[in-house]
């Protein structure tokens, strides 16, 4: 699929061998940027990571129209490459161009390589791993988008995804995609109420789910949380229900068998011609702070950049088996377990179970079982298995792994080193990886760099092509220089960020344009190290204002592990490794000696209260708003609590904070 490097014939390299070194250099460089990207070939003169990334941002255009042209197929060509105004939220690309995402995910690769594995599901029970084909993939697809369209399902109508990761479930994306449909994956651990706000907000009329879902040896009754939510949603009219388990459950005349119905449907399915800003998919974002929103994102340049950030972060090639964990409820497993490898030929992995079942070896046995070459995971995790110690790792073969990814939070200094050194052995980069449901795909990221340039622990360092980042101060002007921090803002357009908020326009330019305007506000602060390095220092609403100083949560977690405060007195959550054994009052004068001496005396914790765990969102986000609503006893105004992962874990915090007080 890549083009091999074209530049130097013999005679070429030897003379360049005898030419002045300058020359050397760049003769080589450039043969060495076209082989590394080969769009580039027709970039006149670019040369080097730093020449490309110069070219990305001041030739945007020209830059992207390339990559687009080479990476997708189209039905008929674009005539704009981009048409945006970030102060208006306006944002288009690839206008005129029309093209269908699946036939780009699955058809093109079905034509030169349909035997090549498309799909890795990694079932809840280890060791019961089921592979699908290009070709058997893309029958799947065509089934479902068959059965969607003889049910009613219309270009533009909305089908909501209630489904563990699987096969179908990637299926039912990808059918949707090809019929022109909006698909909205709702993940399959949310309540009825988190779901049936979701498919109200979507109007939906279609909802595919599964009769039970399985996670963690446990059943989780996805049906019956289908039944309770559809009862408050009156747009839906059917629900497709596939059997994950043998049990079955109660059918109504609402609900279709989705399996059954799939045999009578052709394996052909006629693609639908989608114009390039026709909508993909809509997916809300976690929750972590409030009311979530249905980011909007079309077809693409969302489909570009998930394939092209998946090809460069990652160093992916052909024959690679690339394993991302994250659920699709998630855009992690949008991008990067279905769209950018898919789009890219790839074989890619669902992993349908937790980190920890049947025991915290279950990663690392799988890394040797399905020989995964590029493992992509999330801080929550890391620092949940370096709790379990190194022999869970050191059972397995990691041979296969070259690059190893982390997203999702800032990972502190601590797990970063042990995802490096005990998992990586040293031998795999560690790509810290900052980006949004917002913006679709990676934004910074320290790959791809020259092959000798260092990675600097816990920072996601580089933006990736056609992305400029900026920091800016509380007055709203550019922050220039380095060593300094400030609000993180994207200064150009890229294709592929979120278009709007499903049904509310206003709140997408009150939320990312109008804060700095002509900018993308990220809601994130960063640090730009001497170096010019960037390092997300975490959500802006939750920075720590501590008599004056600000203070982001990711610096003080990188010092006592986990913490946050409240105006008048800092409150710090800690949660102890397992098997740690000393006295809560020692530790708590050693943390405060640790952050008096690591940050500032400042901002020692007038409370330390020892935790078993912390309120996270599903996707393993600390819910900060809740632990200061806890500490501000505000407990009637806690919010949706819903889509958090363990509920139970804000009573204990709420009950030892009440023993704290008292003491
Ligand atoms: C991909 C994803 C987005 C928020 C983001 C930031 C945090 C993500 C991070 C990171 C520090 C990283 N975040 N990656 N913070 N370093 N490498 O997680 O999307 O669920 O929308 O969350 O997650 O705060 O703004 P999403």
């Amino acid at each position: 699929m890549w083009l091999r490097c074209g530049c130097p014939s013999r005679s070429v390299s030897t003379s360049l061998r005898v030419l002045a070194s300058p020359l050397r250099v760049l003769g080589l460089r450039r043969c060495n940027t076209a082989a590394f990207m080969p769009e580039s070939a027709g970039f006149g003169g670019v040369s080097g990571r730093s020449g490309l990334q110069e070219f990305s941002v001041s030739s945007s255009e020209s830059f992207w129209a390339a990559v687009a042209r080479h990476r997708l197929s189209w039905i008929r060509p674009f005539t704009a490459v981009q048409d945006c105004d970030l102060s208006r939220g306006r944002i288009r690309w690839f206008e005129g161009g029309k093209l269908n995402v699946s036939v780009n995910c699955l058809d093109r690769h079905v034509h030169t390589c349909p035997d090549r594995v498309a799909l890795i599901w990694e079932r809840d029970e280890k060791g019961t791993e089921v592979r699908y084909t290009y070709r058997e993939l893309l029958e799947m697809t065509c089934r479902v988008g068959n059965l969607l369209r003889r049910h009613g399902v219309k270009k533009g109508d909305c089908v909501t995804i209630y489904m563990p990761a699987c096969p179908l479930a990637v299926a039912s994306m990808l059918a949707c995609a090809r019929i022109g449909a909006t698909h909205n994956v709702v993940f399959a651990g949310f309540s009825a109420e988190a779901l049936a706000d979701r498919i109200r907000d979507a109007q939906s009329s279609t909802v595919i789910t599964v009769n039970q879902g399985v996670r963690g040896g446990k059943i989780l009754e996805l049906k019956k949380t289908v039944d309770i939510a559809v009862q408050s949603c009156p747009t839906v009219q059917q629900v497709f229900v596939a059997m994950r388990t043998d049990n079955p459950v109660a059918m109504t005349a609402r609900d279709i068998a989705i399996e059954e119905e799939m045999l009578k449907e052709d394996v052909v399915c006629e693609p639908a011609t989608m114009n390039s800003e026709d909508t993909l998919f809509l997916l809300y974002t976690s929750g972590s702070t409030g009311k979530p929103k249905g980011l909007v994102h079309t077809q693409a340049g969302y489909l570009l950049y998930a394939a092209f950030t998946h090809r460069y972060v990652f160093n992916y090639h052909d024959g690679d088996v690339f394993g991302c964990m994250a659920d699709i409820g998630w855009i992690t497993g949008h991008s990067y377990a279905v769209y950018g490898p898919l789009a890219n030929g790839g074989t890619t992995v669902l992993f349908e179970s937790t980190p920890i079942y049947p025991d915290p070896g279950r990663y690392w046995d799988m890394v040797e079982r399905l020989q995964i070459n590029q493992f992509y995971g999330a801080p929550t995790a890391i620092r949940l298995l370096l709790r379990f110690g190194n022999e869970w790792v050191n059972k397995y073969d990691r041979s296969s792994l070259k690059t190893l990814g982390s997203v999702g939070e800032p990972i502190n200094t601590e797990a970063w080193e042990w995802y490096y050194r005990v998992v990586g052995e040293e031998r795999c980069p560690v790509v810290d990886t900052w980006w949004q449901t917002e913006t679709g795909g990676i934004c910074i990221a320290p790959k791809p760099s020259d092959p000798d340039a260092e990675i600097v622990p816990g920072m996601a360092m580089r933006p990736f092509f056609g992305i400029k980042p900026v920091l800016m101060d509380t007055e709203g002007k550019v922050i220039s220089g380095n060593d300094t921090s400030g609000a993180l803002c994207l200064a150009q357009p890229w294709p592929g960020m979120a278009r709007t908020i499903h049904n509310d326009h206003q709140r997408f330019i009150e939320t990312y344009c109008q804060p700095y305007p002509g900018y993308f506000f990220t809601g994130d602060g960063a640090y730009r190290s001497v170096e010019g390095y960037y390092q997300i220092t975490g959500r802006l609403d939750d920075v720590i204002n501590v008599s004056g100083h600000r203070i982001g949560t990711a610096e003080i977690e990188d010092a006592v592990v986990r913490t946050t405060n409240k105006p008048k007195g800092v409150f710090a959550f800690v949660v102890l490794k397992k098997n740690v054994d000393v006295e809560e009052a020692d530790l708590s004068r050693q943390l405060n000696d640790i952050v008096s001496e690591k940050i500032a005396k400042h901002a020692c914790p007038d409370f330390i209260q020892f935790v078993q765990r912390l309120p996270k969102t599903r996707s393993g986000k600390i819910m900060r708003r809740v632990l200061r609503k806890v500490v501000e006893l505000d407990l009637d105004s806690l919010g949706d609590l819903s889509t958090l992962d363990d509920p139970a874990a804000v009573q204990e915090i709420i009950q030892g904070h009440r023993e704290l007080l008292s003491k």
